[in-house]
């Protein structure tokens, strides 16, 4: 169908995308009544995996689901997209520093970024996923600019806000649905700082607010915990944050919800070309998000997001040297 959306999952045959396909699939992110072509990426060794996905989604015989490209070539998987869940990286090996990590993984951002500039639709719209997430988006970003301006790829925090808001819910004994105004600030890492001073629930103030430590290093070491469980990193809540993700930024949200932006260095401090987690607003007409603005900042709030702006200015200098920019 012409009106068909086309979709790109690359990390296609991991466990997040596992996850990830049957929500897009079912129409959970962009409507019950919207198409979609399903163009999957991954590299060359996991082929065969790919090709068994295909298969499973096929017989899904999922009503929306008008095509399924699998593919290992980035030119033909970034072609005439209209929206991309960039979710394949390098796992950290044996032995691998933190550096070396960051240095693969932009690189690969670099590689997609062009794709995107050579092959995308020019008002496709980006969810990074793949860790370095907000670091990833910011290189990628600028081998896709000026054709995507940077403004259309974005990196995913709403993991970390879906693990706050279940957090207040479980303390507040009340549903998740009825917690609001969670904010992540900055880097989705363990410098980020998940903000519940503004948090309502039921539209009452919380009855804990005020900044607590435990809460905060909760939220920031959530991720390491399900690996120490699950033996395992978290694949179906990140699928789940990513769906919400694009469904917000596709249908519009008047509430306040969290993502890693681009940052012009206007806004609370954050330093300047960074890409930095921010609550933002998202008008359902022009699916253009806006930052929520004039929000007040105590000086504990204040030196978290120094300390995680600081993080990711570090992480930017890495990666453009590892990237020859
Ligand atoms: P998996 O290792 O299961 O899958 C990753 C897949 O990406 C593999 O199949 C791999 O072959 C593929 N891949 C590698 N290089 C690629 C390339 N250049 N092009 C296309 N595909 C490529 O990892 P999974 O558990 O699915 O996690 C994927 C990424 O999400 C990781 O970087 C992980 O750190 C990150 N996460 C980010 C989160 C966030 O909140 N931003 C939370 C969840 C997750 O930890």
């Amino acid at each position: 169908s012409d009106q068909s959306l086309r979709v790109l999952i690359t990390g296609a045959a991991g466990q997040i995308a596992y996850s990830l396909v049957p929500i897009v699939a079912r129409g959970d992110v962009f409507g019950r009544e919207q198409p979609v072509t399903i163009v999957l990426l991954d590299i060359p060794p996991m082929a065969e995996v790919l090709n068994g996905v295909v298969m499973e989604i096929v017989d899904c015989a999922f009503p929306l689901v008008t095509d399924i490209v699998a593919t290992t070539n980035e030119a033909e998987a970034f072609t005439d997209i209209d929206y991309a869940f960039l979710v394949g990286s390098m796992p950290r090996k044996q032995g691998m520093e933190r550096k070396d990590l960051l240095a693969a993984n932009v690189k690969i951002f670099k590689s997609q970024g062009k794709a995107l500039a050579d092959h995308a639709k020019p008002n496709c719209r980006v969810l990074v996923v793949g860790n370095p997430a907000n670091t990833n988006a910011l290189i990628c970003s600028k081998f896709a600019a000026p054709k995507i301006p940077p403004q259309n790829i974005t990196a995913m925090t709403r993991l970390d806000q879906n693990r706050a808001i279940a957090q207040v819910a479980l303390k507040a004994q009340c549903p998740a649905r009825e917690v609001k105004n969670v904010i992540i600030w900055g880097n989705h890492s363990s410098t980020q700082f998940p903000d519940i001073s503004n948090a309502t629930c039921c539209g009452k103030k919380l009855p804990f607010t005020g900044h607590d430590e435990t809460f905060i290093s909760t939220i920031q070491k959530r991720g390491a915990a399900v690996i120490a469980a699950r033996k395992l990193s978290s694949a179906m809540s990140a699928a789940k944050a990513a769906a919400d993700h694009m469904h917000d930024w596709h249908h519009g949200t008047s509430d306040m919800v969290s993502m890693g932006v681009y940052s012009d260095g206007t806004h609370y401090g954050a330093p300047k070309d960074v890409v930095f987690s921010f609550p933002v607003t998202i008008c359902p007409k022009t699916k253009e998000y806006k930052i929520v603005d004039g929000l007040s900042l105590d000086d504990f709030a204040k030196e978290k997001l120094v300390v995680t702006g600081k993080e990711l200015e570090e992480e930017r200098s890495e990666a453009l040297a590892a990237t020859e920019l």
